[in-house]
């Protein structure tokens, strides 16, 4: 058999092979390995190119024709399967991802800010209306700012009535919003128009009017001449904005070692027989004043300290301070 007829077989050989297999080439991978075994320099259709060194020479080019137009099937027949496994490839992520526009859509439901938050905001917008400032003070708060610059000295029975959440000796999460007056008055001359929203912690038994913890917002105004009557009127523009009419407020003594006079604060709503106590008020105790470095003989003030859950329970009829607390959507989403 003369090397041109051996070289012949091979081919066929070859053609045979590759015809037989490549449609069983399933990934690229795969494809890029049988490639190598056939098309690489030293691969099948590589090697026999060696047979050129064995052929007489006129049969040479013919066989050099064979050869490339070998090396051409092949390598368009990679290039024919390459496109279509990466066709298929395509088509199938195509409709792995197929979206059905038709479909009706995922809703997802929008939240809503709190009713404590809407309260507190609507709170602060009537006040910064009238010409206050928003301030606000740490929650877990010093002894002193917390009791002694209130006039509440450590064997103070008053201390009492705030029955409090110490974090270590000198360290307490706050009772009321009170001891930022004394921090804004500590930075502040006067005249000082402030309030101060914030959340307070008190170890009060929980029942339909009380939590452990709860929310005030606290006012001071301090400046020449003021007294209980601006207080009074303040509170009844203030309320009568924040309810509107029908409700009737009820102004009665009490005792803050940090206010003199203090006054108590009760609401009753339209129809209602209850009063309900919304906040402790009443003029800065001269003391207070004097302990921040203020002279009570020049300028005067009054604050109060009012409960946020009780203005909402008052004006939306709700009768249990611990829904607020229960995230039960069903409550929630009243208001
Ligand atoms: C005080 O906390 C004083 N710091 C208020 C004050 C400020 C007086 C400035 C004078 C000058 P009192 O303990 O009364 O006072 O609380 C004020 C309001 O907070 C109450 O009227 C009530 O509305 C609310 N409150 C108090 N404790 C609770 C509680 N456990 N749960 C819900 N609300 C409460």
């Amino acid at each position: 058999m003369t090397a041109l007829i051996e070289l012949q077989e091979q081919i066929s050989l070859i053609k045979t092979d590759l015809a037989g297999r490549l449609p069983d080439i399933k990934d690229l991978d795969a494809l890029e390995s049988f490639r190598i075994e056939f098309l690489s320099r030293k691969g099948r259709i590589g090697e026999l190119f060696a047979f050129l060194g064995r052929i007489s020479s006129e049969e040479r080019a013919t066989a050099g024709q064979l050869l490339n137009a070998l090396k051409q099937e092949a390598t368009a027949a990679f290039d024919a399967r390459r496109n279509d496994l990466q066709q298929g490839a395509l088509a199938e992520k195509i409709e792995r991802e197929k979206i059905d526009l038709t479909l009706p859509g995922v809703c997802r439901p929008l939240g809503h800010l709190h009713l404590l938050t809407q309260v507190q905001q609507e709170i602060e917008s009537i006040f910064l209306r009238m010409g206050f400032d928003v301030a606000s003070g740490p929650e877990i708060e010093d002894e002193f700012h917390n009791f002694e610059a209130l006039n509440i000295p450590a064997d103070h029975p008053a201390r009492d009535d705030w029955d409090t959440f110490y974090i270590d000796d000198t360290m307490l999460l706050r009772p009321h919003t009170s001891p930022v007056q004394i921090r804004v008055m500590e930075q502040t001359e006067p005249p000082v128009r402030i309030i101060c929203p914030g959340r307070c912690y008190r170890r009060d038994a929980q029942d339909a009017t009380h939590s452990p913890v709860f929310h005030q917002i606290e006012l001071l105004w301090v400046e020449e001449g003021l007294s209980l009557a601006n207080l009074k009127y303040l509170l009844e523009s203030f309320i009568h904005e924040f309810f509107g009419p029908g409700y009737t407020m009820r102004l009665s003594g009490d005792f803050f070692p940090f206010t003199e006079p203090s006054v108590q604060v009760h609401m009753r709503a339209p129809g209602a027989t209850e009063w309900l106590e919304i906040m402790g008020a009443g003029m800065v105790d001269p003391a207070v004043l004097t302990n921040v470095g203020y002279d009570p003989e020049k300028v005067t003030g009054f604050a109060f300290g009012l409960g946020i859950e009780r203005m909402a329970m008052l004006r939306y009829g709700i009768d249990d301070i611990r829904l607020f607390f229960g995230n039960d959507l069903r409550f929630i989403t009243q208001f």
